[in-house]
């Protein structure tokens, strides 16, 4: 990793994390039922996977009282969990087990014996510098840097996360620009709205979402006929 770039106690956390998971055979995941958890949760897995590790990845759909429970009851030795747990860190810390937590939401708390690693500990905004899919790349290149083509999912989960939407900041600059120059990644200029007119943009948007006009072709069709516009959608 380019030490000059990463803040050098986020990196000794990353290393720490790593070492971490480099005692175990066995690792339970924990990540987040949404683009950015299932990127995160993909990097770790094919990370643990290269490493020789066996794993489990189970998603949640959000970190609650319910699913701590399940986090609990694991009977695994060491317990990753990615793009969740900035909210429960504190219970977190009182688990026997070792636990790494790769988070990139709003910080409560610090950690004090469990490894914790959030962009906001650090001075950044995760809510733009870096998410889930970030972090637990950045993990993934502590405990190997074979892992760098990984960046590719790490933008899938950027992508899912909208960090794009105003331009990259953070540390997804940082895996932009060696993603690029590594030849994982390609920057290319345009648009990510989709080529093609009104009529097939309509059709195949899942951002924005419109319920009845989405993935419909008589609701495309009957709400260009209401707006007056050409069918074509040209
Ligand atoms: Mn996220």
């Amino acid at each position: 990793m380019d030490e000059g770039v990463l803040p050098p106690k986020l990196l000794t956390r990353l290393s720490k994390a790593a070492d971490l998971v480099r005692g175990h055979d066995f690792i339970q995941v924990f990540s987040h039922y949404d683009a950015d958890g299932i990127s995160a949760a993909a990097i770790v897995a094919k990370a643990l996977l290269r490493d020789g590790r066996d794993f489990r990845v189970t998603l949640f759909t959000t970190l609650d009282d319910d699913s701590m429970s399940v986090i609990r009851d694991t009977d695994a030795d060491c317990i990753v969990v990615t793009d969740l747990g900035a909210s429960y860190i504190k219970e977190f810390d009182a688990m026997a087990c070792d636990v790494i937590v790769l988070d990139h939401h709003t910080v409560i708390d610090d950690a004090e014996r469990i490894c914790y690693v959030n962009p906001h500990l650090h001075g950044m905004d995760g809510m733009v510098a870096g998410c889930g899919a970030t972090m637990a790349f950045l993990f993934a290149i502590a405990l190997d840097e074979g892992n760098w083509d990984l960046v590719q999912v790490a933008f899938a989960g950027i992508a899912g996360d909208r960090q794009h939407v105003n331009g990259l900041t953070g540390l997804n600059v940082h895996l932009l620009e060696e993603g690029v120059d590594r030849g994982h990644l390609e920057a290319a200029e345009g648009s990510l709205i989709p080529p093609g007119g009104l009529r097939d943009n309509l059709l195949t948007s899942s951002e924005p979402y419109i319920s009845g006009v989405s993935g419909d072709e008589a609701g495309v069709l009957a709400l260009l006929a209401e707006a007056g516009a050409d069918p074509a959608g040209s």
